[in-house]
């Protein structure tokens, strides 16, 4: 398919354009089937058909979600999910690109990726299904796991300081910052709508429960508070709300206007011209 077949956007989406038809396999209660829920009406909402979304992740069992739509989607290597998107981006601005993936993917080995692209703004959605645990590993501490939590694996706890990913966000430069729910799907829905159609790098992070190691969370419904973060145009401000904030407020955090990348679709000069620029002569050759 070339740029120019991409059509305009098709009239009455429904979530269910957006199901590839498999099923699945993750554990019943799971947070990330309310996020994938919540995905499918986004996109349905923003009216962009499936042919022109294109879904990355790395490994993980949120990482599955790319296989669960119908748009493209590339289920790439853990950790790579944001180079991966960038490309995509930079090469086909015109597609819709959103990453998705979890703590350990995003935070851990991905933590490298997931600064420089807040730096770089690139125009995407990136969500990050939080579940504090390595789920699909069986349930090793990840970079957000509270210090003390006392697991088989971990036993009495790592006693390493979880980091805050919203205050990073902030930090290295996101221009679109938000917290969502996966046990608030509609509110998440509409985050979502509201993180695809802003230009830049947008960055939700969404708490979603794992079940298998994590059965506490089911708890995290009675934690959060709905709608509570709402700073909006001020870095700074947005900033030392979330340090303030215990990691259960949701809702948008904070919007800016930074010009995102790419700035132009055009290259700026021909091959030939680069070519020209920049050829490395080889006295090898000119002898013969
Ligand atoms: C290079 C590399 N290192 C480690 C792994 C093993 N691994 C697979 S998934 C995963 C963690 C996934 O955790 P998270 O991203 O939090 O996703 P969840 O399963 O909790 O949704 C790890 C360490 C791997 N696949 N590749
Ligand atoms: S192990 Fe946890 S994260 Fe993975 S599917 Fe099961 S509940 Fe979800």
């Amino acid at each position: 398919m070339s740029i120019t077949d991409i059509t305009a956007p098709a009239a009455a989406l429904t979530a269910h354009n957006f199901h590839s038809g498999a099923t699945p396999i993750w554990c019943p209660g799971c947070g990330d089937y309310g996020v994938l829920s919540a995905l499918e009406h986004a996109l349905a909402k923003h009216g962009r058909p499936p042919h022109e979304v294109v879904m990355v992740s790395g490994i993980g069992c949120s990482s599955r979600l790319p296989a669960y739509t119908s748009c493209y989607g590339f289920h790439g290597v853990h950790g790579r999910a944001l180079p991966f998107a960038s490309g995509v981006k930079l090469a086909r601005p015109d597609l819709e690109v959103i990453a998705v993936g979890g703590d350990g993917d995003g935070y851990s080995i991905g933590g490298n990726h997931f600064i420089h692209a807040c730096r770089r703004n690139i125009d995407m959605l990136y969500l990050v299904m939080d579940n504090r645990v390595y789920g699909m590993t069986k349930g090793q501490p990840s970079p957000t796991t509270e210090a003390d939590w006392d697991s088989d694996i971990a036993p009495g706890g790592l006693g390493l300081r979880p980091f805050n990913p919203i205050s990073l966000a902030l930090a290295a430069g996101a221009n679109f910052v938000a917290r969502g729910f996966a046990g608030r799907s509609e509110e998440l829905a509409n985050l979502i709508v509201e993180g695809i159609r802003w230009p830049g790098f947008a960055f939700i992070e969404v708490l979603s429960p794992c079940m298998a190691f994590r059965s506490e969370a089911f708890g995290w419904k009675e934690s959060v508070h709905p709608t509570s973060l709402s700073i909006v145009d001020d870095r700074a401000a947005a900033q030392a709300a979330t340090l303030a904030d215990e990691g259960y407020s949701l809702g948008l955090l904070f919007k800016d206007h930074r010009p995102s990348l790419p700035r132009q679709t055009a290259p700026l000069a021909s091959l030939a011209e680069v070519e020209a620029q920049f050829w490395v002569c080889c006295p090898a050759r000119h002898q013969g």
